[in-house]
């Protein structure tokens, strides 16, 4: 079947379009290998996620779970109602994450098969040392209240692809490429965190530069998955109670901006280390292509 394509935003010059029925070859090509987002918008169909995942199944599962949200704890009950009457003005606090893998495994069948576009995927190689990795969630649940802002403009932990799914109500994303960097100006201690977190109301006296960035901003809604390619600055925002899936993904496409940062962490302070373990990744990029081929 040919795919289907909606324009969702043309901006500068930056297009972001909804796909339906693309062939995995398409979503390589155009999107995977050209490091270009794209929301895919039947992409989790095979999920019992999709129709499962309300506040009203969490709340009955799970109300006397706590949940942990910026150093502070909360009951996981309180804050489902919360997130359904928090307000634009006044919102639930943000982000509030589930681990699936470490903390909810009894839902993991609900967001299987892995989505075919988040495939190959090297985050679980046995071959990949788990140190390089350690501190990225790669398989969360975010609940979101009306207003709830991601707390800062960022791109993904270690150059790792992000593929959100929304599953309940819709979420409102901003996106600015990669090659805009000196716009936005990197924390010096934490090269994927932006100092510009409002970018609705930018500080542009403090970051004058920020002025040539052209971010572009979309509406993803149930069902549709947002693909955000490694190294592209992005935000959220929820519009209403929302529940996304967010999975990331490391494979060839992304594997020499996954090995910078990792020499990026290790260099200064290990050197030689840092060295040897290039010198394995580089190998093993190798290796688990020509298997991944
Ligand atoms: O859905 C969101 O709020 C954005 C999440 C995100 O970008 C992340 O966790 O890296
Ligand atoms: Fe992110």
């Amino acid at each position: 079947m040919a795919t289907q394509t909606v324009e969702l935003v043309r901006d500068k010059n930056i297009v972001v379009e909804k796909k339906y029925h693309m062939s995995y070859e398409e979503f390589a090509k155009e999107h995977l290998f050209a490091n270009y987002p794209v929301v895919i918008g039947d992409a989790c169909e095979a999920w019992s996620a999709k129709n499962k995942f309300t506040p009203q199944f969490f709340k009955e599962r799970y109300s006397d779970r706590e949940v942990s949200i910026a150093g502070k704890t909360y009951n996981f009950g309180d804050y489902i109602d919360w997130m359904l009457t928090g307000t634009e003005e006044n919102p639930a606090p943000y982000p509030c994450t589930l681990q699936i893998e470490r903390d909810y495994p009894e839902l993991l069948p609900d967001v299987l098969p892995r989505l075919k576009y988040a495939q190959p995927d090297r985050i679980h190689s046995k071959l990949l040392p788990n140190r390089l990795l350690s501190g990225a969630n790669t398989l969360e649940i975010f609940f979101g209240s009306p207003g709830a802002q991601f707390p800062y403009v960022h791109y993904d932990y270690m150059s790792l692809h992000a593929y959100i799914t929304q599953l309940y109500g819709h979420k409102e994303f901003t996106v600015i490429p990669p090659d805009q960097t000196p716009y936005v100006y990197p924390k010096p201690d934490n090269a994927w965190v932006s100092e510009v977190n409002d970018i609705r109301n930018p500080d542009l006296e403090k970051y004058p530069l920020f002025a040539k960035a052209t971010p572009v901003t979309f509406v993803v809604g149930p069902g549709e998955t947002l693909f955000i390619p490694c190294g592209w600055w992005h935000t959220a925002r929820s519009l209403t109670p929302t529940i996304s899936v967010a999975l990331d993904c490391l494979n060839a496409s992304n594997w020499k901006n996954f090995m910078q940062e990792v020499d990026t962490n290790m260099s200064q302070r290990r050197p030689a280390l840092a060295k040897a373990v290039q010198t394995y990744l580089s190998v093993l990029g190798g290796v688990l292509g020509t298997f991944e081929r």
